[in-house]
């Protein structure tokens, strides 16, 4: 059974939540970005992108060709605030949901029982209902079609790309509208005559080895309208921990050793199965008259493996002074992250 991914992206974010913020910029070309000398146009309102500004454009370019302007320093705490309140309404509708950045994701609604159109509608309704902001998203069964759907007619877009409308949409696609394109290989694309898909899709596999490296068979298949990447859901998780009453009271350290290292086993092997990484190990300790005590430490790289794992809790627990037997101890890892995944090229 073919999947259904929406990709869902925020319209003109940073500038589109300047204009919720303050009513009177409605309409108007609102520019956010760096204001000094050497600042940089983070992104501007559909109003000013008439004039040809841009997100990275220096904004001294950005004032020159658009001298009338309101031109606004960015707030980052503010998008952030207002992007999880975006992704609240994402989580409504399903858990299958991965981040892709502050205003853009990826959702899984296979398994929906509703239409897709119907799914997407709603996003759209609540998100304008609740924040007063548009979105644009894309429908497909896979996530680069999904992407390529919601950039189709941007702003406050919906379409949906159907496995019978490739390879003819794809077709006269520029090269840079192909998610994983740089503009390096669109170069060396264009200098041996080829600008659209159709022409790439009529070069031979081997050469897309030679031209991208690696990434070779996967922009072979998206241009085929294939792609295979899941939709990975990351909850962000707070800690991973065990912890156990001892069989015995001790206050051998040597013998709290042995659970230190049962423990890393463990926590090192969630981490492997979820892709995650941290940063702070935390030891507990109850004591036999039931007294806890944790201690923790923040190393400064993050840290997956068993050993590194049982390195930090053992020197946190070397260092103790032990007054008392202990009838419980437990280890933890905090500040996770997901592990970065090799990227394709330069997106
Ligand atoms: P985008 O989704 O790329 O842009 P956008 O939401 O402003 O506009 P669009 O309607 O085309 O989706 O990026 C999301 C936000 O990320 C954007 O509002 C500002 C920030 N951003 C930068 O700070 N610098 C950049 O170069 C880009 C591309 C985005
Ligand atoms: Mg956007």
């Amino acid at each position: 059974m073919d999947k259904v991914i929406l990709h869902v992206d925020m319209d003109a974010f940073f500038a589109a939540v300047e204009v919720i913020d303050d009513p009177t910029l409605k309409g108007k070309a609102v520019i956010v970005g760096g204001t000094s000398e050497r600042g940089v146009v983070a992104t501007c309102s559909y109003e000013a992108r008439k004039f040809g500004v841009k997100s990275a454009m220096p904004t001294y370019i950005a004032k020159e060709k658009c001298p009338h302007g309101i031109f606004i320093h960015p707030r980052h705490y503010r998008y952030e605030e207002i992007s999880n309140e975006v992704f609240k309404i994402l989580y409504s509708i399903t858990d299958k949901v991965e981040p892709v950045s502050i205003d853009e994701a990826y959702l899984d609604i296979t398994y929906l029982k509703e239409r897709p159109e119907v799914i997407a509608s709603r996003i759209k309704y609540m998100v304008r209902k609740k924040l007063g902001l548009t979105i644009s998203i894309g429908i497909s069964y896979n996530k680069f079609l999904a992407k390529l759907a919601s950039d189709w007619n941007k702003p406050n877009g919906l379409k949906i790309i159907t496995r019978d409308m490739v390879p003819k949409i794809l077709f006269p696609l520029p090269l840079k509208k192909v998610h994983g394109l740089g503009e390096k290989s669109v170069k060396k694309l264009n200098n041996i005559g080829i600008f659209n898909v159709e022409q790439l899709y009529n070069l031979p596999r081997e050469l897309f080895y030679d031209y991208f490296g690696k990434f070779g068979g996967e922009i072979y298949n998206r241009i085929r309208g294939e792609d295979s990447r899941e939709v990975t859901v990351y909850r962000e998780r707070k800690s991973v921990g065990r912890e156990t009453t001892l069989k015995r009271n001790t206050q051998e350290k040597e013998d709290l050793k042995i659970y230190i290292e049962d423990f890393a086993q463990d926590i090192e092997e969630y981490l492997l199965e979820n892709n995650l990484s941290g940063k702070t190990v935390i030891l507990k300790l109850k004591t036999a008259s039931f007294q806890n005590h944790t201690k923790s430490k923040t190393l400064n790289k993050y840290i997956y493996s068993k050993r590194d794992i049982f390195e930090a809790a053992w020197r946190i627990l070397e260092v103790l002074e032990l007054k008392e037997e202990v009838r419980l101890i437990g280890v933890s890892l905090t500040s996770l992250k997901t592990n970065e995944e090799e990227q394709l090229t330069l997106f």
